[in-house]
């Protein structure tokens, strides 16, 4: 059949608005955000409503069509981006962007799965809750991606991942059936989750159209900290004082470099007057819902023992609204200020703890055995054990080269001393496309059996997002 008869086929399926095949607009669609891959599709399916999701994949079953399901496009692992087959259609849920209940007494919002981000948290705030999950994509990102890849970002320390935000689901699955469980308990006890199997599938397993997650009561009081670290600062440690100290009311743990924070100022309007010590620097941030409590003085009182320590040099208490947003903006503007200066290649690594400290110094070894000259952008969320230990491209290399040479072996090396130290290469970008081989190499050989097992059982046809995270079962392999 030909590609025009099968736009026909699912134009019928869709209404008017529902369908793009202009070579022109398909083209904002088929590179991954990180600009690394153009893969390539015929047309973009954009349903509105989940009978027509439901629709659509037992159109695409019977034409043996891969489905790429896409929200913000923002995967840094190119989870969303179609292969090069041509034989893939991108199947956006950006018109199934509404709220569909908010429940302040239950404390959860429904919505759909191409909500986006922001919007799902300003929703809540108009009812006085706090949707506990933010990120630096949170204005183009949508749900359905952030349960795809199961989003960490920057109060994981505090509320969990989306994995844990999630009381609801409503899917399809690969034969159309609808799992239709967008119920708002935190206790279910009957039978499978299988809410949690959509998550961190990257669309493999189901395309996921509606969400219902849990909110948390709206902080009345914060209290921001910039700290600059002494030399050799033991970040775990920093951290155990923080979090015991300041009991549960922490909600940010930031790491970052002297570099990272200066590339992150160049990329800001109005530069801000922190700067790192010579250990680095760590955004805290304490939050509570109580007016009662006063958290300025509890800060002061954590800070002032972190000094006694020795771990940091100085510590500055943001005064004002404008000076918090000051802070948080160097550390938000990091991304953009690697981007700018063309770009870097991401490791996102996650280790316990106790293991963070070695994995810093075994990592700088990497680094310089590897490259003296190699510029380093290391940053992260310390809190939950992950770093961004970026590799940044020199101002003159080709970007795509300079990645791939690097990612073929120094990155290799890093994750190597990641999982050697019981840690991770990917802790909250996912696998997508890029990462499959690292799976490969060092995800355990079991869980990749039961992944494999688990691919086959709920998409025996490989039509949900084929070629990414993992390879479907073959009877007769051992893995
Ligand atoms: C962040 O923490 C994001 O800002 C992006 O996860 C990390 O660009 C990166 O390496
Ligand atoms: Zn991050």
């Amino acid at each position: 059949m030909s590609q025009s008869v099968h736009v026909h086929a699912f134009r019928d399926v869709l209404d008017g608005g529902g369908i793009v095949d202009d070579p022109e607009r398909i083209a904002t669609y088929t590179t991954d955000q990180r600009q690394l891959f153009t893969g390539s599709t015929f047309a973009v399916l954009k349903p509105a409503t989940t009978k027509q999701v439901a629709d659509i994949v037992q159109l695409a079953a019977r034409l043996g069509i891969g489905l790429v399901p896409q929200g913000g496009n923002t995967s840094y692992c190119g989870g969303a981006t179609p292969d090069a087959s041509g034989r893939q259609m991108i199947l956006s849920l950006e018109r199934m962007d509404r709220i569909r209940e908010i429940d302040p007494v239950s404390m959860s919002i429904s919505v759909d799965a191409g909500a986006i981000l922001k919007n799902v948290q300003d929703a809540a705030a108009s009812v006085g809750l706090l949707l506990p999950l933010s990120l630096g994509a949170e204005g183009s990102c949508r749900i359905g991606g952030n349960i795809g890849s199961n989003a960490g970002g920057l109060s994981v320390v505090r509320y969990g991942m989306t994995r844990d935000l999630l009381l609801g689901i409503e899917a399809v699955l690969s034969d159309g059936t609808v799992v239709s469980d967008m119920r708002k308990l935190r206790k279910n006890n009957t039978g499978y989750d299988i809410k949690q199997c959509f998550v961190g599938s990257e669309g493999t397993l189901g395309i996921v159209t509606g969400a219902v997650l849990r909110l948390a009561p709206m902080p009345a009081r914060r209290a921001t900290a910039w700290l600059k670290l002494a030399a050799g600062a033991p970040l775990a440690e920093l951290l155990g004082l923080v979090r015991r100290e300041s009991a549960e009311l922490l909600t940010t743990f930031e790491f970052m470099t002297a570099r990272s924070i200066a590339l992150a100022t160049d990329a800001t309007t109005n530069p801000p007057s922190v700067d790192a010590g010579p250990g680095g620097a760590v955004l805290v941030e304490l939050a509570s819902s109580s007016s009662h409590l006063d958290l300025d003085g509890l800060m002061e009182a954590v800070l002032g023992e972190a000094v006694e320590s020795g771990w940091i040099e100085d510590a500055f208490l943001a005064q004002s609204r404008a000076q918090r947003a000051a802070m948080w903006e160097v550390r938000e503007n990091i991304p953009e200020g690697e981007k700018r200066r063309n770009g870097s290649v991401k490791h996102d690594i996650s280790v316990p703890l106790s293991a963070i400290q070695r994995f810093l110094d075994l990592a700088g070894s990497q680094v310089q055995a590897y490259g003296p000259d190699l510029e380093l952008s290391v940053y992260g969320h310390v809190g939950d054990g992950n770093l961004h230990y970026n590799v940044l491209v020199p101002p003159d290399a080709d970007r795509i080269e300079f990645t791939r040479q690097i990612e073929s072996d120094l990155s290799l090396q890093l994750y190597d001393t990641a999982a050697t130290l019981g840690g991770t290469f990917s802790a909250e970008h996912g696998v997508g496309r890029f990462k499959k081989h690292l799976l490969e190499k060092y995800g355990d050989a079991g869980r990749i059996a039961a992944m494999r097992r688990i691919k086959t059982a709920f998409d025996p046809s490989e039509i949900l997002n084929p070629g990414a995270v993992v390879r479907p079962f073959e009877p007769g392999s051992v893995r």
